[in-house]
């Protein structure tokens, strides 16, 4: 058995954070044979409800969880941490606005950068709280004593519900489908690029018709979350938690020979994103160390696709320019 890792959730009262903690406890994260010890972030009036939540984990008897902390405090809570789950942020109230959002939440990502500089050496982060590649960006620049490529938010819901959209239309199952990367934004402009997607193998764009995944698929993906609230009255909790799984579980163990996974990470450049934006690629995993999907051909269509995401990303830099000092 391996010496525990410390992994940090914040939010951890919130919706996600009660399907994400049991999974992390139960292995499906690091794996069977990796213990692990959950330092929880809360606000101070949600610390009696997390209370409920720890109750809750102990009565789960997870042989692999080796301690709990609670606080609502950033330092305490980072202390040490080796792998960090940022999801804890404000929701966007009725007729807010998307740059209301991102000045809303954005002052929580200063303080938790912070806090984040006394994480432990090999740290990293995915920020899963919206809107969550801009809040990543935040974070870096407010922790810099941390590597930037530490920093990532969460496209792999886009990814999977994607994925999911795609299997169902073709009539096979899930692990069908490959190579679906998400470009840009988690948010409105995302492109989900079904050109490279394969089904066993055979570019989906070649199984399926181009007005469907134009005019079906694409606005079904991006408008996933929307119709989760519609139909269940809360915004997805255990999808999501379940693709923050799967976004840290890839980076611990890696991608599969030929296959890749979205990742939002600081761009350097690649595909004319300018440097320094949270941008989602497709990328591949080896070693803990994640690289960027390179050489992959764009027609006109998707090409106008990344530079709105592009466009969307760049203003909602502008909109917080003031936390990234
Ligand atoms: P909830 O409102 O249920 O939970 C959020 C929790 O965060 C609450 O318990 C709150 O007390 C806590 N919190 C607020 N400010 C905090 C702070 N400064 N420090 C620590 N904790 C704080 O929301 P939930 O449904 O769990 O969603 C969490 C976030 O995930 C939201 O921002 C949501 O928009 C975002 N999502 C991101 C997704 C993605 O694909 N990247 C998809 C799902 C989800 O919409």
């Amino acid at each position: 058995m391996n010496a525990p890792i410390k992994v940090a959730v914040t939010g951890a009262a919130g919706n996600i954070g009660y399907a994400l903690l049991f999974r992390i406890a139960s292995g499906d994260c690091f794996g069977k044979d990796q213990p692990v010890i959950l330092q929880l972030l809360e606000i101070t009036p949600a610390l009696k409800a997390l209370e409920g939540v720890v109750m809750e984990l102990n009565d789960a008897a997870f042989p692999l969880l080796h301690g709990i902390e609670t606080s609502d405090d950033a330092n305490v809570a980072f202390d040490g941490a080796q792998q960090v789950f940022l999801v804890g942020s404000k929701p966007r109230g009725p007729g807010m606005l998307r740059s209301d959002l991102v000045r809303t939440n954005g002052p929580i990502f200063t303080g938790q950068g912070r806090g984040l500089n006394r994480a432990a050496s090999d740290v990293r982060v995915v920020v899963v709280g919206n809107p969550c590649n801009t809040n990543a960006l935040i974070a870096m620049h407010s922790a810099p004593d941390i590597p930037n490529d530490r920093f990532t938010a969460m496209t792999r819901l886009d990814q999977n519900r994607a994925i999911s959209q795609l299997a169902g239309k073709l009539g096979k199952t899930a692990g069908s489908i490959t190579n679906m990367g998400i470009w840009g934004n988690h948010g409105p402009s995302m492109f989900a690029d079904y050109f490279h997607a394969r089904c066993d193998g055979t570019p989906v764009a070649e199984l399926l018709e181009e007005s469907w995944l134009k005019e079906t698929f694409l606005p079904t993906v991006s408008k996933r979350g929307k119709a989760i609230i519609n139909a269940r009255g809360k915004s997805s909790a255990a999808s999501a938690a379940s693709a923050a799984i799967d976004h840290m579980a890839t980076w611990w163990n890696g991608t599969a020979e030929g296959e890749w996974a979205s990742m939002a990470v600081p761009s350097k450049g690649e595909y004319g994103v300018p440097e320094g934006l949270i941008f989602s690629y497709p990328v591949t995993v080896k070693d803990g160390e994640y690289t960027v999907v390179e050489g992959l051909e764009h027609g006109a269509f998707s090409q106008e696709k990344i530079a709105a995401t592009i466009q969307e990303l760049s203003e909602e830099r502008e909109a917080v320019s003031d936390l990234l000092g």
